[in-house]
């Protein structure tokens, strides 16, 4: 039988970097959806005000660090600048009852979990196709500052990294193994997984190191200490984008591919830790391998990636072993179909995300 030959291998990738960035445009959230969620905080922030005069209500997550797609949930966070506040349980309830009087929200309170949250959702109208998921928690200033890393980065080099995470972000959803309550992983996960790839594995790095970088003026520990965890990182973008010239020149199609043939192929699952603070890492020098005493700790690192600041947290505890083989078999399966270049780049990238 007479066999198609494949199209060369920089074709295919200029015609898949191509088709990468008109994919991800149109899953950007248009600016009336970005309106209208700056309106819900607002509002939100003013009522609750009439309960904590101090406070402010913060955007973060993917709607303040430049990796939304179109209908993202929104995070906020709720920050008190006063000594006597509620505790975030009481609050809770308190807010609940409030947006439950003065919105259309349908809320839900959960003051008794791990983290206190109040969830309020508004169903699909006209303008509004796809309704509003949002959660409000409370003092998760971490949470903030892992937020302003990522944005950072993202601002380094847009075309090639907010492609790259966008089109991961759609993938994972697609291919069904981005939800932590059933085993896989988180997005924020899925983000610090291109981010490693990007400053630890390619060589040259496509992004500088923001946590290692020398800073501009001597830093006191005390400066950079949230709770206990340093979270310094280089945070002049200006600077950074005057300074930080990276010589890799690989195109976006060419990152996806690697990004796609190291995770399914060369990293260690079994023994390594990704940090994109100190690189690889060893479940072993992290205290986090396996223990045959301790058989929960072998279920909860079973994939290991170190949030940045809260760095003997795993971000992706979650995994399990079942979930972290079907995340491997999905990385393996997307690599095998960008490796087999077809005539036309837009089919391969239709069948990624079937
Ligand atoms: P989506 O657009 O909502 O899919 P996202 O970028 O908003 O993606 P997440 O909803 O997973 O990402 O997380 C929102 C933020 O919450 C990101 C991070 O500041 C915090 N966060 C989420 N998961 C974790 C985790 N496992 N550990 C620490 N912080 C987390
Ligand atoms: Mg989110």
């Amino acid at each position: 039988p007479h066999r198609r030959p494949m199209v060369s291998k920089q074709r295919f990738a200029a015609d898949l970097s191509r088709c990468l960035y008109d994919f991800v445009v149109q899953l950007l959230p248009t600016p009336e959806e970005l309106a209208i969620k700056e309106d819900v905080r607002k509002l939100l922030e003013r009522l609750i005000r009439t309960i904590e005069p101090e406070s402010r209500l913060l955007s973060f997550g993917s709607t303040a660090n430049g990796f939304s797609l179109r209908n993202s949930d929104m995070d906020l966070c709720c920050l008190i600048d006063s000594e006597d506040r509620l505790s975030a349980t009481a609050l809770v309830n308190m807010l609940g009852d409030l947006f439950a009087r003065e919105t259309k929200f349908h809320i839900k309170p959960l003051p008794h979990a791990r983290i206190p949250i109040v969830k309020l959702s508004l169903d699909p109208k006209p303008g509004l196709p796809f309704g509003i998921a949002c959660d409000i928690g409370f003092e998760n200033r971490l949470a903030l500052e892992n937020t302003r890393l990522l944005m950072c980065y993202a601002m380094i080099d847009p075309a090639r990294v907010r492609t790259m995470v966008l089109f991961l972000k759609v993938w994972c959803k697609r291919r069904k193994i981005n939800s932590p309550y059933k085993g896989t992983l988180s997005s924020y996960g899925y983000v610090l997984l291109v981010i490693y790839f990007l400053v630890h594995v390619k060589n040259p790095p496509v992004l500088p190191n923001l946590q290692q970088m020398p800073p501009l003026r001597p830093i006191s520990p005390e400066e950079t200490n949230l709770n206990g965890h340093n979270v310094w990182f280089f945070d002049d973008i200006n600077l950074l984008r005057e300074r930080w010239q990276s010589s890799n020149i690989e195109s976006v199609a060419e990152l996806l591919m690697d990004f796609f043939r190291f995770y399914a192929r060369e990293f260690l699952y079994n023994v390594s830790v990704v940090s994109i603070r100190a690189g690889l890492l060893t479940k072993e020098s992290k205290g986090w391998d396996n223990d045959p005493d301790r058989g929960t700790a072998r279920e909860r690192n079973r994939l290991c990636i170190e949030d940045p600041f809260e760095t003997d947290f795993n971000v992706s505890r979650c995994v399990t072993r079942d979930g972290l083989f079907t995340i491997r078999g999905e990385f393996m399966r997307a690599s095998k179909i960008l490796s087999t270049r077809p005539e036309r780049a837009i089919v391969a990238l239709a069948q990624l995300c079937e």
